[in-house]
């Protein structure tokens, strides 16, 4: 147990309705995952947190990212509302007071308190945050890079060498040394293996923003732009085994997902996306994401599809790699 969790230990019980699950992500980067029992008397970490700074937030998605101290260090709360879901129709119909709101022509518009089981907020704890957490969840302009094979070796891959050679909790989930209780699917093959399993972005209460990655065994594939038509059975065998365990887990057939890589990725360690198509996650959209049926396509096409091809991604206006684009003369 780390400081804060020990300090947590003395705090008081102080129930808040709102919140009925509290996951906190320690951000030492060892991929540990601590999630608060699902009993309603949890204490509430919360109540030693003064928020500090509104980051972002967003009324479409229900979200706000709040920068803040819990006790004497930094931390990232990240708080969003939780779908409705068929399953709690009949609870949510029955167990809930209206209060009026107005009446029209068309419709009438209520207030509705649901029980406080059904009103969660799912709330993530980033602590001990350190500047770069901060700074991820600060909303930022994005500007669109056109990145060539010559740009990707002398700006991009130099980049990549200096600042983000740590994936600990990639590392840690691959040595059994973490989120073992959450494997979904497992392929051990040294070569064409991988673990699937739910992203932290999915609380696994409903289907609906079904959300999992699938993290390759080996170990020296840093992105897209590292594949090649010798890749193809290691990605052949997460499109089919991916799906086959999906299908299995949680009843959505492969005409309902979308599986799809980043470029640029958040890590550079292999990983897949498994995302449900209805659910519009950030990053599915075609500037950021590559499905991996194209991909599977184009390096039967062309062994160095990825390796040659002019790639275009967008950029936050804060990301290290934005200087170095704008020094090369390249934006
Ligand atoms: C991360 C990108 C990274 C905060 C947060 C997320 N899925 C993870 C550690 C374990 C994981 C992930 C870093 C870090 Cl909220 C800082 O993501 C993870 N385990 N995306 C899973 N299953």
């Amino acid at each position: 147990m780390d400081d804060t969790a020990a300090k947590r230990e003395g705090h008081s019980l102080q129930h808040d309705e709102s919140v009925q699950e509290v996951k906190r992500v320690k951000s030492d980067d060892r991929g540990a995952v601590e999630k608060s029992s699902e009993a309603p008397e949890a204490e509430n970490i919360l109540s030693a947190v003064t928020a500090t700074k509104v980051l972002k937030d967003s009324a479409r998605e229900k979200s706000i990212f709040i920068h803040g101290k819990l006790g004497d260090q930094e931390a990232v709360v990240i708080m969003e509302s939780t779908p409705i879901t068929e399953d709690t129709l009949g609870e949510l119909f029955a167990k809930s007071k209206l209060r009026l709101e107005s009446e029209g022509k068309v419709g009438t518009i209520y207030r509705l308190q649901a029980p406080p089981h059904l009103n969660a907020i799912k709330t993530t704890v980033v602590c001990p945050a350190t500047d770069n957490h901060v700074k991820k969840y600060q909303r930022q302009e994005t500007f669109l890079v056109e990145e060539t094979d010559a740009d990707y070796r002398s700006i991009t891959l130099p980049y990549i060498e200096k600042h983000c050679l740590s994936v600990q909790w990639v590392c840690n989930i691959l040595e059994k040394k973490a989120e073992v209780e959450r494997i979904v699917y497992e392929d051990p093959d040294p070569d064409v293996g991988f673990i699937l399993l739910p992203d932290f972005k999915w609380d696994q209460r409903q289907v609906d923003d079904l959300y999992l990655i699938a993290i390759v065994n080996q170990r020296n594939i840093r992105s897209l732009r590292d594949l090649r038509s010798t890749h193809l059975p290691l990605l052949k065998n997460i499109y089919k085994k991916g799906q086959e365990a999906i299908l299995q887990r949680y009843q959505l057939p492969t005409c309902q997902l979308r599986i799809y890589l980043h470029y640029q990725p958040s890590y550079y360690h292999l990983h897949i996306h498994f995302t449900k198509l209805s659910y519009e996650v950030p990053g599915c959209s075609g500037e950021r994401a590559h499905l991996l049926a194209d991909v599977i396509q184009n390096l039967h096409l062309n062994s160095d599809y990825y390796k040659s091809q002019t790639m275009y991604f967008p950029l936050r206006a804060d990301h290290g790699l934005m200087n170095k684009f704008k020094k090369a003369g390249r934006l």
